[in-house]
């Protein structure tokens, strides 16, 4: 019987050991551990037949079968980590010649260079930027800057209402309603009533009407306001202002030119045109001819609107402007539709 068992343990052990020898994978190696160590193990069966031997007999036997489950489980433990390693290498291998992935990285908006270009000219001439609310009060946005409320300009202006919504604005102008702000002179009176002048702003951002949209018109688009007062501004201010602004950001000298207008927070008021960037003022198709771009209007602040922000009648000038950065960027780069601009088309935004 002892004979019989040690040649059954030195057999297991050989064929056990020949076997993880031969494994060239760690799921052969695993299968090997199921055979050999799982719940039908050959070596538990063993040692639990001992039993039927004498103690003699188990005190030679039960040592060879335990040392040679040792052996073989160090032989796959050895084979199982040399599989490991070698299955790291291989997936830690690089290429060092092949191609790179390319990251698509993202784009700045036209809209965004136009307003970055404007702020940096303005700023160089030592203004501030200045912001305020898209949702506004009917105050901030028409009565303080001298639109009562049956005035036209309401409606030319195409508001976008919100319903039965009251404001709570620390003001104490009480029961307003508000709209989607139609312009960014809805800034201007809010910055007064916090400043002292003489004072000089720019403000950039977006405004909302109800259009009907169509190549030059958006319901969503952007302005960007200035405003100086201060003791003695004047109209010959503002053109200098100008002049420099628009020069500067078409990269070319350019002429203003001041048209009688109408805005109801100026007085006087004026459409102001720029010398054509295409043609420099000879008459082309960009300027149908006439030698002249139309930008915006602009004009001397309103003495109503000063008042509303509580200064004194007549204690300070200054002037104001508004216009489309769309419609600016769309001079500069030449693009042909307002509605690229909301399009998220990647090829668009991509061109500039
Ligand atoms: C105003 O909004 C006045 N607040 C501008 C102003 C400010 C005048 C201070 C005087 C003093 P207007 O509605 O014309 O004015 O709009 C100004 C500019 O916004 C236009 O010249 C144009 O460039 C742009 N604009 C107006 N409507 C649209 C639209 N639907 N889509 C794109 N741009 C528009």
């Amino acid at each position: 019987m002892m004979g019989y068992m040690k040649d059954t343990i030195t057999q297991l052990k050989n064929t056990a050991l020949e076997a993880i020898a031969a494994a060239n994978s760690l799921k052969e190696t695993e299968e090997l551990r199921i055979i050999y160590f799982g719940k039908k193990s050959p070596f538990t069966d063993i040692l639990k037949s001992l039993k039927n031997l004498s103690t003699e007999e188990k005190r030679k036997i039960g040592p060879l079968a335990n040392s040679a489950k040792i052996e073989v489980q160090e032989a796959l433990k050895a084979k199982t980590e040399a599989l490991e390693s070698q299955f790291d290498a291989e997936s830690e291998w690089i290429d060092v010649t092949a191609p790179g992935d390319k990251k698509n990285s993202g784009h700045l908006s036209p809209l965004t260079i136009v307003q970055r270009d404007i702020e940096e000219i303005f700023t160089s001439m030592g203004f501030e930027i200045a912001d305020g609310p898209e949702v506004e009060t009917e105050f901030y946005n028409f009565d303080a800057v001298n639109v009562p409320a049956d005035h036209p300009a309401r409606d030319m202006q195409d508001t976008f209402w919100a319903k039965n919504a009251v404001s709570k604005d620390s003001s104490e102008k009480e029961c307003e309603q508000f709209v989607l702000r139609t312009h960014t002179s809805s800034v201007q009176v809010r910055y007064m009533e916090l400043h002292t002048p003489p004072y000089r702003i720019i403000i950039p951002g977006r405004v909302f009407r109800q259009e009907a949209t169509d190549a030059s018109h958006e319901h969503t688009f952007h302005q960007f306001e200035a405003l100086v007062v201060g003791d003695d501004v004047s109209v010959a201010n503002f053109l200098s202002v100008a002049e420099t602004f628009f020069s500067q950001f078409f990269g070319k000298k350019l002429k203003i030119r001041l048209r009688p207008s109408y805005f109801p927070f100026v007085e006087p008021g004026f459409e102001f045109d720029i010398s054509c960037t295409n043609c420099g003022g000879k008459g082309c198709s960009s300027c149908q001819q006439t030698g002249w771009l139309e930008i915006g209007g602009a004009g001397m602040v309103h003495q109503n609107v000063l008042v509303a922000a509580g200064y004194e009648r007549d204690q300070y000038t200054g002037f104001a402007w508004g216009f489309g950065m769309e419609r600016l960027a769309m001079m500069k780069y030449k693009i042909d539709d307002v509605r690229h601009f909301h399009s998220g088309d990647i090829r668009f935004t991509k061109q500039f």
